[in-house]
């Protein structure tokens, strides 16, 4: 009687602790989908949980396979989940006193090697497909090339009259209405809607990256080297990014912004471009001026 009453309380704990994982894993998919509706494109918004929205092609396609990933994962943790279940309550000592001896099962050994297998496999496929969207480019529109330094961005339009500009975070007490803290710069990069974009990615001094998540861009920017990838974004507006590798001490405050615009509107805005930029053929090193105190002579002068 002891007995029966210890494993039904046992058992009941038992179904109390799957019923509790249940809610939680319940509780996790509703928090995603909230997440999902709160992500925001172009920029995080607040509670987002999931990826942002996708505004290219590539992201679009990163937004698939993450979906598909998390579908096997809940498929696996379940499988997981219900096994343990079964081993807990099957086969406890109260249940199962006598245990069999049984060390070999070719049938199921041959299972649990191949079903992983199998698993791999159907990752791997959309993967490499997803690595080569990604980095085999199609035929550009227009190229930008783009240089890291510490700590913000340059951009120049090599199909454009070759005009190049300093992109720098605004600082907070600078902000216009609408402009988001830390991600608002005071020259965006502007490229038209729906075009091919070729960015050519190189850095100027340490690794940075160039990475702007609606557009499923991230590139490492390399001193020495150029990188490439493309966007075609697919709607009008702003998108942000952030350098995504860890290169010195103003590393967060160096954002990416693209504004997306009709076809019209870019090619007027590169004439105000050419004749804003016209000067600055090379950008000019970022030196603290240093005024000389009053009465001390400089010989150099
Ligand atoms: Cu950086």
């Amino acid at each position: 009687m002891g007995v029966t009453f210890a494993m039904k309380s046992w058992i009941r704990n038992t179904a109390r602790m799957a019923a509790g994982f249940a809610g939680a894993v319940f509780g996790l998919l509703v928090l995603l989908g909230t997440g999902a509706a709160l992500a925001g494109t172009g920029q995080p918004s607040p509670w987002q949980i999931n990826l942002q929205g996708a505004a290219s092609p590539v992201m679009e396609s990163i937004h698939s396979f993450h979906f598909f990933l998390l579908v096997i994962i809940v498929a696996v943790v379940l499988l997981v989940l219900v096994l343990l279940i079964v081993v807990m309550v099957k086969f406890n000592e109260k249940a199962n006193p006598v245990p069999s001896r049984t060390t070999h099962n070719t049938l199921i050994e041959v299972v649990w090697t191949v079903v992983p297998v199998l698993i791999l496999v159907a990752i791997a496929i959309p993967s490499f497909r997803l690595l080569f969207l990604q980095l085999d480019l199609p035929k550009a529109d227009l190229t930008v090339k783009v240089t890291g330094h510490q700590w913000y961005w340059s951009y120049e339009y090599p199909d454009n009259g070759a005009f190049a500009f300093d992109s720098m975070m605004v600082q907070t007490a600078d902000l216009q209405p609408g402009q988001p803290r830390l991600l608002a710069v005071d020259n965006e990069v502007v490229v038209p809607v729906n075009k091919v974009i070729r960015i050519q990615v190189t850095a100027a001094d340490v690794i940075h990256s160039f990475a702007l998540p609606s557009f499923g861009v991230k590139i490492d920017a390399l001193p020495g080297r150029l990188n490439e990838s493309w966007f075609q974004a697919t709607k009008e507006g702003v998108y942000y990014g952030q350098c995504s590798e860890l290169c010195g001490k103003d590393h967060a405050f160096m954002p990416i912004a693209i504004r997306v615009v009709s076809e019209a509107d870019f090619a007027s805005w590169v004439e105000e471009a050419k004749q804003k930029f016209a000067a600055v053929d090379a950008p000019a090193p970022q030196v603290a001026q240093i005024e000389p105190a009053a009465g001390v002579a400089i010989s150099a002068r």
